[in-house]
């Protein structure tokens, strides 16, 4: 099939996803076209059947705002029509959905566009319930030829705030096993938490410190932060209130992740919300140590108690004590971290979950048109 895939390209989830889900479809076989302001970040360029359109937006002085969403729309149409591409596929609803939708009714008539949208989770809990942009992606999702959801969670939670009729098919987040491997030996120096993420208030990073200022009391670890965003000074400045400060490493935006968390122990996911829990997968591939809170689509992933710990949010105490009982109890720590491996291995590697967006591409480009 011949794909154009339209992400945030950036070091969000939603654009981390789309990125891997295009090189393993080339991988298969499939020709991608990316379609995007910017080159994925995870992209690897000499990959073979993935090529990759910018989308340029011109900022006359008259916009106030430069509208992304129609250059894109205009971008994606042509694309289409150049590449004789077989549907589009757009990652978060906002504003990917909209533009698909202009797209596939700009060609209407000349030839078949159909889009598939893929909802990540702040495009459907946080942005798409804002009543600025509640009707048009309720609107664009209802229009999508096709809909798939990252958990179980996030599909129920569109169906009850947004009444979607249409099916939503539920692929959970994957991982590339071969990639995300085990430690073959275990990593120098003190024992080590990690956090990765984008910093955004969601992800209660400030949570991550706290847990850290109470292990520090029994034993000698320290904590590495992965990414950045909003939320970063907060942390730093919680960590030198804490005198933690010599223990946290800020490590800025990382494009090898897959080399960095096998040097971990555990995962800290303390998120107020999480559709999925991409992060967690990716550590539980290799090995890691899920200490997550009890959200969204996080329990599709983790077991309590067998692969990872739960817990509620904002209880640190409860966290810092997992990850305590991990650090300290060594047969503890080599159940749950095989245990962890196993579960992204059987449910979740690349080769269970790619060929269920076959499936839904197949079932689409078979069906009746829509549109
Ligand atoms: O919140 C993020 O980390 C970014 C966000 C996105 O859409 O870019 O991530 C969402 O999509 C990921 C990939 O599907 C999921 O694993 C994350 O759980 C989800 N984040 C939230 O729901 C907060």
């Amino acid at each position: 099939m011949r794909i154009g895939i339209t992400c945030y390209p950036t070091y969000g989830g939603s654009g981390i996803v789309a990125t891997e889900l295009g090189m393993e479809l080339a991988a298969r076989g499939h020709e991608i076209h990316f379609i995007t302001y910017a080159n994925p970040i995870r992209l690897d360029p000499g990959t073979p059947r993935i090529y990759y359109h910018e989308v340029e937006v011109s900022n006359y002085p008259l916009f106030q705002y430069p509208p992304y969403d129609l250059a894109l729309a205009s971008r994606m149409a042509e694309i289409a029509e150049w590449q004789d591409l077989d549907l589009l596929h757009v990652h978060y609803a906002i504003p990917h959905s909209a533009s698909a939708y202009m797209a596939r009714a700009m060609l209407a008539g000349k030839r078949r566009l159909p889009y598939i949208t893929t909802l990540h989770g702040t495009d459907i809990t946080l942005v798409g319930t804002d009543r600025a942009y509640f009707p048009i992606t309720k609107f664009s999702i209802e229009q999508s030829d096709g809909v798939t959801s990252i958990s179980e969670n996030l599909r129920q939670q569109t169906v009850e705030v947004f009444g979607v009729q249409n099916p939503i098919h539920v692929v959970h987040n994957f991982v590339n096993c071969d990639l995300y491997r085990m430690a073959k030996e275990p990593h120098e120096g003190r024992p080590r938490l990690l956090h990765i993420s984008n910093f955004r208030e969601v992800k209660r990073v400030t949570d991550c410190v706290q847990i850290l200022e109470r292990v520090r009391k029994h034993v000698d670890c320290e904590l590495w932060m992965a990414g950045d965003g909003p939320d970063q000074s907060a942390a730093e400045r919680l960590a030198f209130e804490l005198g933690v400060h010599d223990h946290v490493k800020f490590l800025g935006k990382q494009n090898h992740i897959e080399k960095l968390i096998p040097q971990a122990d555990v995962l800290l996911l303390p998120s107020r919300m999480e559709s999925f829990g991409l992060a967690a997968l990716e550590a539980m591939a290799c090995g890691v140590i899920p200490v997550a809170t009890r959200v969204g689509g996080v329990p599709e992933l983790i077991t309590h108690g067998q692969d990872g710990y739960l817990e509620e949010v904002g209880d640190v105490a409860s966290q810092a004590k997992r990850v305590l009982e991990i650090l300290t109890d060594g047969a503890l720590r080599n159940r749950l971290r095989w245990a962890a491996r196993e579960t992204a291995e059987t449910r979740f590697c690349t080769s269970k979950i790619i060929p269920r967006y076959e499936t839904v591409y197949r079932t689409i480009l078979d069906g009746a048109p829509r549109g």
